[in-house]
């Protein structure tokens, strides 16, 4: 037994308690129940401590993919990211301690709250306020500064005041004049479109949403992480013919996405020039961006498509089925699938990305969790696999970061086990984005996580070269000088990584096998997997109506 629980038990009148557990027992009154970390000094005890409480502790890799994992967490559950940094000593700062850095100004740009806690008594409160401010308004993370001489400091336990767990966001509703115009702009709308984003999945406007969609007959248009809001499979979905929905489109209502560049700002030649945006967004910051929307609707996704739909109900309307709008995007969608389709069922090897992602489609289990990474490989992955509930698909994003997705992955996996026993993750990714965070697979396997991780290996970013090629081209120098900078390692064999921690590895080259691997690991639930998929390494989309992200030639 440690010191400091028998300085507890044996003196009644002072009894005392650590910085580490005020911490953990903050955290815990706060209703945060994962953490993701790496241990080492001074917050190895902060973590013990996060355990005695009843809060699970994930041993992570690498910080980076601690904190995405934490921040998936944060996104399936509402409970977003709070980082915990240890610092060096108070009585040191200035003098060169031990890492010294200064760590709240530098994490004040990219979090909502940043802060230190003036002593032990004062982390209940900073915690609360963390916590609070990361889930009020537009969630986001935010940074609490443990110096390291506060982790073992013992103090008085009368002197802790816990603070009461925040109360849930409140929720805000529209201006009822600005419902009133946007049911308005919509009932006159000709070519109406709804998209639906990230923020609409984060506020659980599913029911609402669908509602909407369905007693006004609306198409709509799943952003990345806004698909399954409503199921990618729903007749109303244009997902197929999205260039077409985005140019064409006159009326357009964003449910929580922001017309940034995944949305091509709103701006020609991808939409109208008078197309009429009606923004409903958490984020008043957000509205107005871009472009000069026809009606704002500030407040909680799910509060205000109700309002929307109190209109509705009032004096009912519906778009009507036949008009020319719906035979347009029908028609897009349906030589858009076709396309797709022939590529799928090209014979030829090495596999391209779509004939690999029309046979994992085939098996995907309609309630697992779909997390994606890399570039084409989650591009087109995005366009094949479908999501059929909210929440389910957790891919880089708006910022396109490599290496978030064995973070995700593990998180979705995490949440899974515990909501809902028996359900997978299916973690699709680039084999450059895999390299990113691959020794988390030593932490999938540490916690025997019910994850399929499918690596789509063309041997390079973006695109690289076969075997044969690679080694005619280093005849020409050294790699260093000669060899593209996409290139990876021809031939990887990722599916080692896993075997190396004894999990399940597939090398896989043709359809067959990668339906038979794919089986076999859906079957298997005792073990983790993954399938190293060859694929062609110079395969590419189908031929774009305009040019995705990139402005290079290549
Ligand atoms: C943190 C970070 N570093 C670098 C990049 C640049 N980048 C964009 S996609 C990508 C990898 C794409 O290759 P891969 O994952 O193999 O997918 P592929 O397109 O080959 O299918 C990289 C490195 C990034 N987006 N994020
Ligand atoms: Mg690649």
């Amino acid at each position: 037994m440690s010191e400091s629980n028998l300085a507890e038990r044996s003196d009644g009148r002072e009894r005392l308690v650590s910085g580490a557990k005020v911490v953990a027992q903050a955290l815990k009154t706060q209703d945060v129940n994962y953490m993701f970390g790496i241990v080492g000094i001074p917050v190895t005890e902060i973590a013990l401590a996060a355990q005695e409480v009843g809060i699970r502790y994930i041993g992570m890799r690498n910080e980076q993919a601690a904190c995405y994992a934490a921040s998936a967490v944060g996104y399936l559950t509402g409970r977003p990211l709070i980082v915990i940094g240890g610092s060096s000593e108070r009585s040191q700062e200035t003098m060169g301690a031990f890492q010294e850095f200064p760590q709240v100004e530098a994490c004040r740009l990219y979090s909502k709250f940043s802060a230190r806690p003036s002593s032990i008594e004062a982390i209940p409160s900073i915690i609360e306020k963390a916590v609070r401010s990361s889930i009020y308004g537009r969630p986001g993370a935010c940074y609490v500064d443990i110096p390291a001489d506060f982790v073992n400091l013992q103090v008085n336990v009368n002197s802790i005041r816990y603070v009461e767990c925040c109360m849930p966001p409140p929720v805000s509703m529209a201006e009822s004049s600005a419902v009133c115009m946007a049911a308005s702009v919509i009932r006159n709308a000709k070519q109406p479109l709804l998209i639906i984003g990230k923020g609409a999945a984060y506020a659980r406007a599913e029911e609402s949403i669908r509602k909407l969609v369905e007693q006004c007959k609306l198409p709509f248009l799943p952003t990345p992480m806004g698909k399954g809001v409503v199921p990618d499979n729903h007749p109303n979905c244009v997902g197929a013919a999205r260039s077409r929905a985005l140019q064409f489109a006159d009326v357009i209502v964003l449910f929580g996405a922001r017309l940034n560049w995944i949305l091509h700002f709103g701006l020609p030649p991808r939409y109208q020039p008078d197309v009429k945006f009606i923004q409903v967004d958490i984020c008043a910051e957000e509205l107005g961006n871009n472009v000069r929307p026809a009606v704002t609707l500030l407040g909680d996704i799910n509060a205000v498509t109700e309002q929307i739909l109190e209109q509705f109900d009032k004096t009912p309307w519906q778009y009507p089925p036949e008009s020319k709008w719906w035979k347009i995007l029908r028609e897009k969608m349906k030589s858009n699938e076709a396309l797709s389709k022939e590529f799928a069922f090209k014979k030829s090897l090495p596999m391209n990305y779509y004939t690999v992602f029309y046979h994992i489609q085939e098996q995907l289990p309609r309630d697992c969790f779909v997390v994606s990474e890399g570039a084409n490989t989650m591009d087109i992955g995005r366009t094949v696999l479908q999501n059929y509930l909210p929440r389910h698909r957790l891919d880089a994003g708006t910022f396109g970061t490599m290496g978030v997705g064995l973070g995700f992955a593990i998180a979705s996996a995490l949440v899974a086990k515990d909501r809902n026993p028996g359900q997978r993750v299916i973690c699709v990714e680039g084999d450059s984005a895999f390299g990113f965070s691959g020794m988390e697979v030593e932490t999938i396997c540490r916690y025997n996580l019910p994850i399929i991780l499918l690596v789509v290996n063309n041997n390079g970013i973006y695109q690289g070269f076969d075997a044969d090629t690679w080694k005619e081209m280093l005849k020409f120098g050294d790699a260093t000088t000669v060899a593209p900078p996409m290139c990876l390692l021809p031939h990887s064999h990722y599916e080692h990584v896993m075997i190396a921690f004894g999990g399940k590895g597939y090398f896989v080259q043709t359809p067959e096998e990668l339906q038979k691997s794919l089986s076999q690991s859906l079957e298997d639930t005792t073990k983790p997997s993954l399938i190293n998929i060859m694929i062609e390494p110079q395969a590419t989309r189908k031929a774009q109506d305009f040019h995705w992200l990139t402005r290079s030639n290549m």
